[in-house]
């Protein structure tokens, strides 16, 4: 209830990171906020081991239109650290996953303690509504390029790529 004050993207990142270290086991909510509300990507630590964003928030649009289904933009590099929020624009149902078989297994492993309310592993949520977002944070992942896809729209092609850089 109380991370319901806390509207903005940066000030939930600042609780999480002011609180990340000092109770690990309760923070499992039983109502998932990132549901219902556009900016409820409170991150919700899962086995204690998810990285709160620290550095810079990155945003990539979630897009199905005339032009076909993309995420825009298409590759997006970042530091270790920083936090991409995908913004549903148009056209989905859209979501954010990693192919397992790509991703080395520390990466593998960090992201799924970082990827909230997971669907399935390493398969984020499907947003159903324009305007919905996802939060990840890239914090903790080792540096090189992971690519995801909206699961959806795969075989239209809508992938994405995230360089992380040290
Ligand atoms: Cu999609």
């Amino acid at each position: 209830m109380r991370f319901l004050g806390f509207a903005v993207v940066t000030g939930a990142a600042m609780l999480l990171g002011a609180c990340g270290g000092g109770d690990k086991a309760a923070e499992s909510t039983p109502d998932a906020p990132a549901m219902d509300a556009p900016m409820a990507e409170t991150p919700a630590p899962a086995a204690g081991a998810a990285a709160a964003i620290t550095g810079t928030m990155h945003e990539v649009k979630m897009i199905g239109d005339a032009s076909g289904y993309r995420y825009d933009p298409i590759d997006i590099s970042v530091k270790a650290g920083d936090g991409i929020k995908f913004v549903f624009v148009s056209g989905g149902p859209h979501n954010v996953a990693f192919d397992a078989t790509l991703l080395p297994a520390d990466v593998k492993a960090q992201l799924e303690a970082n990827m909230p309310n997971q669907a399935s592993p390493l398969m984020g949520p499907m947003m159903l509504a324009e305007g919905e977002d996802y939060t990840l944070s890239l914090a903790g992942i080792a540096p090189g390029s992971y690519e995801y896809f909206c699961t959806p729209h795969l075989a239209m092609g809508m992938k994405g790529k995230i360089t992380v850089t040290p």
